[in-house]
C-alpha cells in the first residue's frame, strides 16, 4: 500500500513537472515572434489526428511546403488549381494561425509549360498573370508571401533563371511591383539561403535597397536556416539579422532544420537541384538518434533561440521545415533514403531534447 502509494506520488510529480507543464511553442514564444512549420497535404487535410492537434497546439504560423508552387497551383497557361490552398486558408482560420503563403516566383518546381515559352513577351504575360491572379486571390486571406524566392547565386549575383534571361534583372522589382498592386493587405517577404553567408547577404542586401529605390514596397526578409547541428554559422547569422534589419524591414528563419547527417560535399547548399549518390558511411544513424549527436542538436537549437531572443522585434518568425524528424525533406536529400533527425519533434510527433532545450531559452534567458 506504502509503496503504491509512492509510486501514484512519483506520477503525479512527474506529470506536474514533466512534458504536461512545459509550455508549448506558440505559448512560450508569443510575445516575441510567430512560430511556423513547413504543411504539407496531409496534414492540411487533417488525415492524421496527432499531427493535426500537435500542430493547433504548438505553431502559430504555417507555410504550405509545396502546394502553392507554381507547378501545382497554375499547371496550365489559363488553369489554376486553387483547392489545397482554399483547404489551407479555411484550415489555418479554424485554427488561428498565420499563413505565409509560399511562393510567387521560383526557378525550380516550374510547370513544363513555362519552360517551353520561348519568348519574352509570353514570359512577361505569363509572369504577370501569374502573381496577378494568386496574389489577388489570397490577399488578406493569407498573412505573408514569399514574393520570389532563391534568385542569387553564392557570389551574391543574380542567378541564371529563366526570369533573368527573358525578362532582365529588374524581373525582380517587377515582382514585387505587382504583389504589391494584387496583395495590398498582404506582407511581400524575399526568401532564399545562405544569404546569412557574406557575399550572398551582400547581394540581398543591393536587391532589397533596389526594390526600395523603386518606390516599391518589401517588408521582410527569410533566411531560410537549413544548416548542420554541428556547424550553424552563428556569426554570419547575427551579422545578417543586424544588416538586414537596419534596412527597415522584418528578418525571418523561414526554413529552420539542423540536420545531423554528413555532408557530401565540402559546402553548404540548399539547391533541390544538386543530389549526391549514397556510400557507405553517409547514413550512420538508421536506428535512431545517439544522446551525443541528440545534445550537439539542442544545444545548437538552443544557441539559435537565444540569438533570436537576443534580436527579438527585429526577427519575427522561426519556421521549421516540417513537423518531425520522419517527414523531413532531409531523409531524401541531397542523398535518397537517409535516416536523418533535424527537427524538434521525433517520428512519433515526441519532443525532443532539443525541443525541451528551445523552451528553456525563454525560462532561463
Ligand atoms: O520541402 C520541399 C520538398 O518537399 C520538395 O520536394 C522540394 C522540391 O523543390 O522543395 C522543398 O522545399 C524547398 C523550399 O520550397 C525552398 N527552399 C528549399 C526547400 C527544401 O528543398
Amino acid at each position: 500500500m506504502i509503496q503504491r502509494s509512492i509510486l501514484v506520488t512519483t506520477l503525479l510529480t512527474a506529470a506536474l513537472t514533466g512534458p504536461a507543464q512545459t509550455p508549448t511553442l506558440r505559448e512560450a514564444f508569443k510575445d516575441d515572434f510567430l512560430i511556423g512549420m513547413a504543411i504539407n497535404t496531409r496534414q492540411i487535410e487533417e488525415k492524421d489526428p496527432a499531427a493535426a492537434r500537435l500542430i493547433q497546439q504548438q505553431f502559430s504560423a504555417v507555410t504550405p511546403e509545396n502546394i502553392m508552387k507554381a507547378e501545382i497551383i497554375h499547371p496550365g497557361w489559363d488553369v489554376y488549381n486553387f483547392d489545397l490552398a482554399d483547404k489551407l486558408v479555411a484550415y489555418a482560420q479554424k485554427n488561428n494561425i498565420k499563413v505565409n503563403a509560399h511562393n510567387l516566383i521560383w526557378h525550380s518546381q516550374l510547370p513544363g509549360y513555362v519552360h517551353r515559352i520561348n519568348n519574352a513577351d509570353s514570359l512577361r504575360t505569363w509572369f504577370t498573370n501569374h502573381i496577378t491572379t494568386i496574389a489577388s486571390r489570397y490577399d488578406g486571406k493569407v498573412y505573408s508571401w514569399d514574393v520570389v524566392n532563391e534568385a542569387l547565386n553564392e557570389d551574391g549575383t543574380l542567378r541564371n533563371s529563366v526570369f533573368l534571361q527573358k525578362l532582365g534583372p529588374d524581373y525582380l522589382i517587377e515582382a514585387f511591383r505587382l504583389a504589391q498592386k494584387a496583395a495590398p493587405h498582404t506582407k511581400l517577404y524575399y526568401n532564399d539561403y545562405n544569404i546569412e553567408q557574406p557575399k550572398k547577404r551582400a547581394g540581398a542586401i543591393a536587391l532589397i535597397k533596389k526594390i526600395q529605390a523603386a518606390g516599391v514596397r518589401v517588408d521582410g526578409v527569410g533566411i531560410q536556416g537549413h544548416w548542420r547541428a554541428n556547424n550553424v554559422p552563428m556569426a554570419d547569422i547575427e551579422a545578417s539579422i543586424r544588416e538586414f534589419s537596419a534596412l527597415g524591414i522584418e528578418v525571418m528563419f523561414t526554413e529552420l532544420d539542423l540536420g545531423v547527417l554528413p555532408n557530401p560535399w565540402d559546402n553548404t547548399t540548399a539547391d533541390v537541384g544538386q543530389t549526391a549518390a549514397n556510400r557507405a558511411g553517409m547514413n550512420p544513424y538508421p536506428g535512431g538518434l545517439p544522446d551525443s549527436v541528440a545534445d550537439i542538436q539542442a544545444k545548437a537549437y538552443a544557441d539559435l533561440f537565444r540569438l533570436f531572443l537576443k534580436y527579438k522585434g527585429k526577427v519575427t518568425r522561426i519556421t521549421f521545415w516540417g513537423l518531425d524528424d520522419g517527414m523531413s525533406w532531409l531523409n531524401d536529400w541531397p542523398i535518397r533514403g537517409r535516416t536523418n533527425y533535424p527537427l524538434l519533434f521525433d517520428r512519433n510527433y515526441q519532443p525532443k531534447k532539443a525541443y525541451f532545450n528551445v523552451i528553456a531559452t525563454k525560462q532561463q534567458p
